[in-house]
């Protein structure tokens, strides 16, 4: 069974001496991994602090199951990789604070040497068909270190932090390096559309690369690239927060208290999680509203980090100077305004404080995503939940929807937004949380993980050895053997397939040659031939004209007997109450694309975009499929986005259900089956038709259910000369 092996800087735990046994750590990429449950074996590799005993680690098994391993790192080598380059460099750059940046070679140079080790670590333990898991940003260079090893590894990379804008990553002395190590790897995940954004454009501007937001088609590979934004182990967190042991803490330190209201902050002391934005707008709001003074209280959890850093010394000291002002300005006998605990604490106690406090106020700079609001809300109880109110900077407020969205430098709106929350009646909570609390529930870790891995599996499975290609002269041969002497029928698709794409489809005429060579193939008594195709009947009529072959028109919708010379119409819904409204739609965007224009055929309407400027081209329809989706979301339509086109359709036409009707009636028992085609469409056609059909992607090998593939389309002619003639 394949294995799916996780790789992280650090295995997620520490020494305890007191015990002499490991103790879990907390962080984000920690909470979010421990919070997958998979059936599958996992094996987690990662570098381990130097006091740990070895031996503890390798007779370590976490909750559930799951096996560690680490690679050997001399103790300076370690410090100058972590401290120097990660935290010193790229931890500064990938949040915005390009001024922080201390970049020296050394640092570079020992953060390759690491990379190399953990590369060197993994290509030995990984089996051949386990799925390879990086995280984050201390191992950007493993994608390609590992594929030089072993191409044929299934490498996944996932991002924790930000991507910042490509005019930010630019300042990086070795941005090219770090870009062209990523994008050896199969998948590439981030946890928000911006930040995938920002990284295709740096791989434009930077490597020259250009590419879609979907896939970055690079010399090294055909990367994939998605969002997967991270979540909690929600079910977890629910039976924590409302144990016996949480509301007994909750007892314990008074949090029940009905006459005064909390708010909540929990981060680590980094600059970029923006406590002292935070301190200064409860100051303001405290300043603004002496009626709340000793009436709520900020209990602040600022986990210590990179303690002997100095920006981080600087950073802690700046954040206790405003909480002892702000304490000084508006304590009282019996109140402290800002309780300020500069520690991590028990898990028990962090659970009491997310149940009981009133408010989470997330104020951060720039944030990966941020589990800390995520785990808040499992925390609630639904009857009389809390506020979230959330940093737009963080990668989560695309996600929580219902947070109440703060800009942390508008010191001024978040004051005015904590009355509110303070204020805000409990059926708009209850609402509010409601709709997150419900998304929580749905999507988890797990749903996180399994998103990622699934993409990674159907990504590396395209690729792997049950796509033939059909060339290769023993292949060749094994095909001509299966249909030599036997009864065929060929299903030929026509653009892409038996004609080149050109800029304009009314330019796309079959050649000579090719019509002459399909009437041979169907004089054969052994053969028969249907061309299947999204063209309408007139355009297909007039390059066929001659032909006596079956024509299966606008994707199987229109369909032509040529024994008894006659046309039928497989399509029985009524297109009169969707065309209107699709052609009406699709017109805006012809209007608003320059270049794109659109093709009316009896049963879809086709747009083209082909000859628009690119990246506008992409977007505008992609746009265009989510607006005919919704707009059309009644009507039995499907839509497609193919090759510069974007066809809505009968749900009927289509090349996949013609493909049924077709073989069950017009087949006869042990008929051999071909089908090639170059289109999404055709995946249908392929998708419809048994294993033993030889199915045949006109393309890359990827992205497809045929079982061979043929990457030229010029070479189409002569390969079904070879096999048929
Ligand atoms: C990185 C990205 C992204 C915190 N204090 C205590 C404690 N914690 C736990 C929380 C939470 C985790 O630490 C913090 O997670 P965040 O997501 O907020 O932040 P980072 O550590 O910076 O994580 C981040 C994340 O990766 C995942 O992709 O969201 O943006 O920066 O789980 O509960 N746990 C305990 N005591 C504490 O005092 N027990």
């Amino acid at each position: 069974m394949s294995r799916w092996i996780i790789v992280s800087n650090r295995l997620p735990f520490s020494y305890d001496k007191a015990t002499n046994g490991l103790k879990t750590s907390s962080g984000g990429l920690v909470t979010a991994i421990r919070g997958i449950k998979t059936k599958k074996e996992v094996l987690w590799i990662g570098s381990i602090p130097n006091n740990v005993p070895k031996k503890l680690v390798r007779q370590y098994r976490d909750k559930d199951n799951i096996k560690f391993s680490f690679p050997d790192l001399d103790n300076e080598l370690y410090d100058n990789y972590y401290n120097g380059f990660c935290n010193d460099v790229l931890w500064p750059i990938l949040h915005y604070e390009s001024d922080s940046v201390k970049f020296s070679i050394d640092r570079w140079e020992d953060y390759k040497k690491v990379n190399q080790i953990f590369a060197k670590h993994v290509a030995k333990v990984a089996k051949k068909d386990d799925i390879i898991w990086l995280h984050d940003y201390q191992l950007f260079l493993v994608p390609k270190l590992l594929k030089e090893i072993n191409p044929e590894l299934k490498v996944g990379f996932f991002l924790h932090v930000p991507f910042p804008s490509s005019e930010i990553w630019k300042q990086l002395p070795v941005r090219e390096e770090i870009l062209e190590a990523v994008i050896h790897a199969d998948l590439v995940g981030f946890h928000d559309f911006a930040y995938l954004r920002h990284f295709v454009s740096s791989v434009y501007n930077l490597l020259g690369i250009h590419s879609s937001l979907l896939e970055i088609k690079s010399p090294y590979n055909n990367t994939k690239l998605g969002i997967y934004p991270v979540s909690i182990d929600t079910q977890d967190f629910i039976k924590k927060a409302s144990s016996k042991k949480t509301l007994k803490a909750i007892e314990h330190y008074g949090l029940n208290e009905s006459n005064r209201k909390y708010i909540l902050g929990v981060d680590r002391l980094d600059y970029s999680k923006g406590i002292l934005y935070k301190l200064e707008a409860y100051q303001k709001f405290l300043r603004d509203n002496p009626k709340y003074v000793g009436k709520v209280q900020l209990i602040q959890i600022a986990v210590p980090s990179r303690t002997d850093v100095p920006e981080y010394i600087k950073l802690r000291h700046d954040v206790e100077r405003l909480v002892s002002e702000i304490n000084g300005e508006f304590s009282q006998i019996d109140y402290i305004p800002v309780k300020y605990i500069f520690n991590s604490v028990p898990v028990h106690d962090l659970m009491a404080l997310y149940r009981a406090c009133d408010i989470l106020l997330v104020t951060s700079k720039r944030d990966g995503m941020n589990l800390v609001c995520l785990e808040y809300i499992a925390a609630q109880a639904p009857k009389s939940p809390g506020v979230v109110m959330l940093s737009e900077f963080a990668g989560a407020a695309s996600t929580l929807s219902h947070a109440t969205l703060i800009n942390p430098m508008n010191i001024q709106d978040t004051s005015l937004k904590l009355k509110d929350s303070l204020e805000l009646k409990q059926a708009e909570r209850q609402r509010r949380h409601g709709i997150m609390y419900d998304y929580l529930k749905q999507y988890t870790a797990t749903s996180w993980a399994a998103a990622f891995i699934n993409h990674l599996e159907n990504k590396t499975l395209q690729k792997g050895s049950r796509l033939k290609d059909i060339q290769h002269p023993k292949e060749l041969d094994k095909v001509k053997d299966l249909f030599k002497d036997e009864k065929r029928v060929l299903l030929l698709d026509y653009d892409g397939t038996l004609t080149p794409i050109v800029n304009n489809p009314k330019d796309a005429l079959l050649r000579p040659k090719m019509k002459s060579l399909i009437k041979k193939l169907q004089s054969d008594k052994n053969t028969e031939v249907v061309i299947i195709t999204g063209r309408d009947s007139n355009f297909i009529c007039k390059q066929f004209d001659g032909v006596e072959c079956y024509l299966a028109c606008e994707h199987g919708a229109k369909f032509y007997d040529y024994k008894k010379k006659k046309w039928r119409n497989l399509v029985s819904s009524n297109k009169k109450d969707w065309f209107p409204q699709a052609g009406q739609i699709i017109k805006e965007y012809t209007r608003r694309t320059p270049g794109s224009f659109f093709e009316k055929k009896n049963y879809a309407i086709a747009w083209h975009y082909r000859n628009s400027p690119q990246d506008f081209g992409e977007f505008q329809a992609r746009k265009l499929v989510v607006d005919l989706e919704s707009g059309l979301s009644h009507f039995p339509v499907s839509v497609i986005l193919g090759k510069k086109v974007v066809e809505v359709k009968s749900i009927e036409a289509n090349k996949g259900y013609f493909t049924q009707w077709f073989i069950s009636r017009y087949a006869q028992d042990g008929e051999k089956i071909f089908a090639i085609g170059d289109d999404k469409t055709d995946e249908d056609m392929f998708d419809a038709l048994d294993r033993k059909a030889v199915t045949l992607k006109v393309g890359t090998p990827e992205n497809t259910k045929a079982n061979h593939f043929i990457e030229k389309q010029s070479n189409v002619s002569n390969l079904l000369k070879e096999l048929f003639l």
